[in-house]
């Protein structure tokens, strides 16, 4: 009875260890001269993502097609399970973001100084992780050295 019981438990964990991996490929556009982007990409590949990288001519036009709202920009835009990861996100909240389905996206606008890809010689800017709402609306999921 109890081998059988760790025996389905095995298979289960099995299937969840799968079905994270999948969750875990991220789509990154940026452009060809950005230093930053690559850095931030560095930063999900050391926290366990599989990034598949995309050179993009106009980040503009990548940026309107996938729905980031101007206010919310930055340099790079990723996707993942079809929402966008705009900017200098840290892993855990892209993770959160794969979770959340009340949400389209999450944004680090402008390029703050401290976030991950962006370390300056130890610079800490206080920033925020904004998520965008299905109704339009920005959410802050997560504040980064507040004052
Ligand atoms: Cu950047």
């Amino acid at each position: 009875m109890k081998a059988k019981y760790l025996a389905l438990l095995a298979a289960l964990s099995a299937t969840s260890a799968v079905q994270a991996a999948d969750a875990l490929t991220i789509d990154v556009h940026r452009d060809a001269n950005c230093g930053c982007c690559k850095k931030w990409i560095s930063h999900l590949e050391a926290n366990g993502f599989k990034v598949v990288d995309h050179v993009e001519s106009n980040m503009t036009a990548v940026k309107q097609h996938l729905g980031v709202a101007p206010r919310l920009a930055s340099c790079h835009t990723a996707v993942i399970d079809g929402k966008f990861v705009e900017g200098h996100v840290p892993a855990a909240q892209v993770l959160e973001l794969s979770k959340r389905n009340d949400l389209v996206g999450i944004a680090v606008p402008g390029m703050p100084a401290g976030s991950p890809g962006m370390e300056v010689g130890g610079v800490q800017h206080a920033y925020q992780v904004i998520g965008l709402t299905k109704a339009g609306t920005d959410q802050v999921i997560e504040d980064y050295f507040p004052r």
